[in-house]
């Protein structure tokens, strides 16, 4: 499906909140190729990843899918039998055109496209969950209970696999890693004017926690291992894992 250039933030304008509107959708892939440092091998990583730790005839939940891109992974890779994928999406504008990517590729573990917010859905006789850079969207308050919500639904040796914007514990080393995602940024030809109001537009919409912050609530739901498998800047990627 054709993806057309982020240009959202190129023009100067009274910037409001960020959302996961119809013109985001439409140039999404641009925009978090761009963005986000190691986007395509994560995505990559977490079919293998699933790969590995999808169980026969269990779900694989992608929370937060947007248009697809780690379900899609996730069935290219998956060969356990009778897997059955569920990306949700609260966003219509995403879920839609998710609907449209997926019907695109052949997937060889089926996938089904539902638009509902993370809260309203039941997690059950799950191997894998997927929240790739979604926990960071959702109300602080309301993230304990979401990750509790996960592991009560995984099986026994399944996990989940979360992606995440970090803070870091010092100013120095935390202005040290956005200069260098602004930087990753301004060589992806972002625009300073662009980096900016997207700054802006984000701030109240995007609160990113500490490494600790997250270990310490997946520890408190029950999981036994966090595995920080990827890091670039402050971009990462975990597994954590019920045993
Ligand atoms: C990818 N995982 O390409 N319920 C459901 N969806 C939500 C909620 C919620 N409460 N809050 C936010 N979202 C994707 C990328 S993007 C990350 C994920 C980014 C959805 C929101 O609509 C958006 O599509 C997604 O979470 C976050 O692998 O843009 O940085």
């Amino acid at each position: 499906m054709q993806s057309s250039k982020d240009a959202i933030y190129s023009k100067p304008q009274k910037v409001d909140a960020f959302s996961f509107d119809q013109s985001v959708a439409e140039v999404f892939p641009d925009m978090i190729q761009r963005s986000v440092p190691g986007y395509n091998t994560i995505v990559d990583t977490i079919g293998q990843i699933s790969a590995q730790f999808a169980q026969p005839n269990t779900s694989i939940y992608d929370l937060g899918c947007s248009l697809g891109a780690a379900s899609l992974s996730a069935s290219k890779y998956i060969q356990a039998k009778n897997c059955k994928i569920i990306a949700v999406d609260n966003s219509e504008a995403m879920a839609k055109r998710c609907e449209l990517h997926v019907q695109a590729f052949k997937a060889n573990t089926p996938i089904t496209v539902i638009c509902n917010d993370i809260q309203n859905i039941d997690i059950n006789e799950a191997s894998v969950v997927i929240m790739n850079f979604t926990l960071q969207f959702i109300d602080p308050q309301l993230r304990d209970a979401i990750i509790q919500k996960i592991y009560n639904g995984l099986k026994p040796g399944g996990i989940l696999i979360l992606s995440e914007k970090l803070s870091h514990s010092t100013q120095k080393g935390n202005e040290l890693l956005i200069d260098l995602h602004h930087e990753f940024k301004r060589r992806n030809g972002y625009s300073e004017l662009e980096i900016s109001q997207k700054r802006t537009a984000l701030e109240d919409v995007m609160r990113i926690e500490s490494f600790e912050q997250h270990k310490s609530r997946i520890t408190a739901a029950g999981f036994d291992d966090l595995v920080h498998w990827f890091t670039c800047f402050n971009f990462s990627s975990m597994v954590a894992i019920k045993s």
